[in-house]
């Protein structure tokens, strides 16, 4: 029995109880924001047990937990219901497809539909007497097929989903096609696919506007569009920006495809997982969700009873450059910011640091800007470095260098024996700064057996940049960190053991060898959402 709940986050989407991973069919409806998930009803580490829950809320903020919308009853599903994605189907009806554990302990995908589409809340679902409508195809093994994605309507009338798997040892995102959502022909070849990736699990598809940070529709089509794929492989979800030729039912990336390389694009670059995006229809944006779970040991989850939470919503949009997606937390979570404190024009001295006070240090909003140097005063970028997270283990925050490391100390001790930081490494490559941007849990905590890995992300920055903002969403174990405006996102978990006594403090540092000017600095105390 644990005393005090340590760690448990306030304003993250989690129920009260047990474990829960994969974000599923998120989809808005009728005034309601609505999100599935895997969860276990029965207690804190995953197991064959697994359903769909279901929670709704009318801002994205506050959620209300609904009974399980799908849990394993069928021949089709007897053994878990896994992830899948919400599709809307022509006059406004939303329908789920979903990965069901068989009885065989095959994986087949299934359709479940609203039993009463006037409810809103769209509290009970209804599994299609048919099913399965999909099982593994030939040459792929029972248990190397899931996740359907959100299924998209073609100019020619047609439906298309994507369903991740495995096939002699490519990871492959299987494209199927039906004039009626219930037969489903396998597509000779599959949409993309991947070398040496291992399994895709949860993958997604859909277009982003190429002028504009308006969210588009799955099924939409015409000019201005490129397309994201995203798949889930070994602990990451990776993603590559192209176009989409429908007559040849192909991906193209721009760039590199989906490889798992260290240089990949990635949407966080620390715990976020199987993550699902969908299109929201209010306020024309895309918002997207990942899993984020615990980096203590199980043994510890099934002391706790819970384990895992989804990450805060983000909008996400391509960059102005096109090479990239910007993420960043949907607007409406600023309505749990309370008390604030700002400051401006203050500059921090070589291997020097100072206290932000007045917010609650263990659930709070950080924004900063941080000046740039002079491209003269950064190190030269080494083109040697290919992974930044092998990088921030030997550039740390205790590594002085000319421009950095600058940033936050956060859920941190006052005598930082105990503290998570969240910085900046700003180096020149021909003329341009690429920032190194760190979140280094190894002194995160002084309890041992937990998972303190350091993540890194490199940012390239624009000619016309002059600061390097950070943001980081504090919630006891959880710190969601959002470098140079979206560019580059790293989530951590963090433990620390000092809070069983003591409270926590929050810094800003400058351990670089030059002065460093913060431009502006603003936090909020963020308040508990309803029902957490
Ligand atoms: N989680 C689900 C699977 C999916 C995996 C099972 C990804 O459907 O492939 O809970 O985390």
């Amino acid at each position: 029995i644990v005393k005090k709940q340590q760690g448990k986050p306030s304003f993250h989407l989690r129920p009260p109880h047990n474990w829960l991973n994969d974000p599923n069919g998120p989809v808005y409806y009728k005034g309601v924001y609505h999100l599935f998930y895997q969860y276990n009803p029965y207690g804190s580490v995953f197991n064959k047990t697994i359903v769909w829950a279901h929670s709704v809320s009318r801002d994205l903020v506050n959620w209300i937990h609904l009974n399980n919308a799908l849990v394993p009853t069928a021949p089709f599903d007897i053994n878990s219901c896994w992830s899948g994605s919400t599709t809307i189907i022509p006059g406004n009806k939303p329908v789920v497809l979903y990965t069901g554990i068989d009885n065989k302990n095959q994986q087949v995908q299934n359709l479940a539909t609203p039993r009463n589409l006037s409810d809103p809340f769209l509290k009970e679902w209804v599994k299609y007497s048919g099913n399965p409508l999909i099982t593994p195809p030939k040459g792929v093994k029972p248990d190397n097929f899931r996740d359907p994605t959100t299924a998209w309507k073609g100019r020619d009338g047609i439906w298309r989903v994507v369903v991740g798997g495995l096939i002699n040892n490519l990871g492959v995102a299987f494209l199927y096609r039906s004039k009626d959502f219930v037969h489903w022909i396998l597509h000779d070849d599959p949409l993309y696919f991947g070398i040496n990736t291992g399994i895709w699990e949860c993958p997604d598809f859909y277009p982003v506007s190429v002028n504009s940070r308006l969210g588009v529709e799955n099924s939409a089509n015409g000019k201005n569009l490129k397309y994201v794929l995203k798949a889930s492989f070994e602990a990451h979800d990776y993603y590559a920006i192209g176009s989409y030729d429908s007559a040849k039912e192909k991906f193209m990336p721009d760039n590199k495809g989906l490889s798992g390389s260290s240089l990949d694009l990635r949407y966080d670059y620390g715990k976020f997982y199987a993550s699902k995006s969908f299109y929201d229809s209010l306020k024309k944006r895309r918002i997207l969700w990942g899993w984020i779970n615990e980096s203590d040991s199980s043994v510890d989850d099934i002391k706790k009873g819970w384990a895992g939470i989804q990450s805060i919503p983000r909008q996400v949009y391509l960059s102005n450059t096109g090479r990239q997606l910007i993420q960043w937390p949907v607007k409406e979570i600023e309505k749990l910011r309370a008390k604030h404190v700002t400051y401006s024009g203050k500059k921090l001295k070589p291997k020097s640091i100072f206290e932000v006070t007045g917010i609650t240090t263990s659930q709070f909003d950080i924004e900063l800007s941080f000046k740039l140097p002079s491209i003269e005063e950064a190190e030269v970028f080494d083109p040697k470095w290919d992974d930044p997270q092998v990088l921030c283990s030997t550039k740390t925050a205790r590594v002085s260098s000319r421009a950095g490391p600058f940033g936050l100390l956060v859920m941190a001790s006052q005598d930082l024996t105990e503290q998570t930081a969240v910085f900046f490494h700003v180096f020149k490559d021909n003329q341009q700064f690429v920032v190194l941007m760190c979140s280094d849990q190894s002194r995160s905590s002084l309890r041992q057996g937990i998972d303190k890995t350091t993540y890194g992300a490199f940012i390239r920055m624009d000619n016309e940049d002059e600061v390097i903002s950070l943001k980081s969403l504090v919630d006891h174990s959880v710190i969601e960190s959002f470098g140079a405006e979206g560019r580059a996102c790293i989530t951590a978990r963090v433990y620390p053991r000092f809070l069983e006594k003591k409270d926590t403090h929050v810094y800003v540092f400058n351990n670089g060898s030059g002065g460093i000017a913060i431009e502006t600095l603003d936090a909020w105390s963020m308040k508990k959402t309803k029902n957490n």
